[in-house]
């Protein structure tokens, strides 16, 4: 797995955008609470430090990313999709109304989306948003991956606890999650992940 290229392709920030949009590759999307690391995953995936822009502070992404990525063998090109954060207090009830809208929306509309990756912070459980975006994907047909981020942060006890309670509350098998840290790197990813796109 070699990656050849990757650039920013556009952002979606209109519902009206999002099945005019058309795409012959591959998507997978990036979904979560909001500084959970999406934007950081995105990076970590492509070996880019700052093709997503990321933040410490919650609220940084506030509109769907779209980016592509090129590999040289196997031969492929995948979009990446980097969602807003849900679960932002600090936004108006609106805002997260109308990016809640704008997400699910995306859910529905692109028909070459192959993977939605729900990212949850490891030391957090899953609470009613995670489960109900679970829900909505199984409804929708859509393949699920839960990626447990800021593993780095976890000691020896919790490191072996946590994977086990969070694969309880999310209902699913071992495979179905990937555990990340600040420096996952594009071969752990995509080892697993190109061949379920290809
Ligand atoms: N230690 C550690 N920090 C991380 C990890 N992933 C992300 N972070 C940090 O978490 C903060 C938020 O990261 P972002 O990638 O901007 O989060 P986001 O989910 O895109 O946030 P929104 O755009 O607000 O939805 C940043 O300070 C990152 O450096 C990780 O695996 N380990
Ligand atoms: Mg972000």
């Amino acid at each position: 797995m070699k990656i050849a290229e990757s650039s920013f392709l556009v952002p979606i920030t209109e519902k009206h955008q999002i099945e005019k949009l058309e795409s012959a590759n591959a998507e997978i999307a990036f979904f979560g609470r909001s500084n959970v690391g999406k934007s950081t995953f995105v990076n970590n995936i492509t070996a880019r430090k700052s093709l997503a822009r990321t933040s410490g502070k919650p609220g940084k992404t506030q509109e769907i990313n779209l980016f592509q990525l090129r590999f040289k063998e196997p031969e492929i090109s995948v979009t990446l999709a980097d969602l807003p954060g849900f679960g932002f207090a600090e936004f108006s009830k609106r805002k997260r109304e109308y990016l809640s809208d704008l997400s699910i929306t995306y859910l529905q509309k692109r028909p070459n989306l192959k993977l939605v990756c729900i990212l949850n912070d490891i030391r957090r459980p899953a609470e009613e948003e995670e489960l109900a975006l679970r829900d909505l994907l199984f409804e929708l047909g859509r393949h699920c991956l839960v990626i447990l981020t800021k593993c780095d942060k976890l000691n020896q006890s919790e490191r072996s606890k946590l994977p086990v309670a969070r694969a309880k509350e999310y209902n699913l098998e071992k495979t179905d999650f990937f555990l990340s840290n600040i420096k996952t790197t594009p071969e752990q990813f995509w080892q697993k992940i190109l061949p379920l796109v290809e």
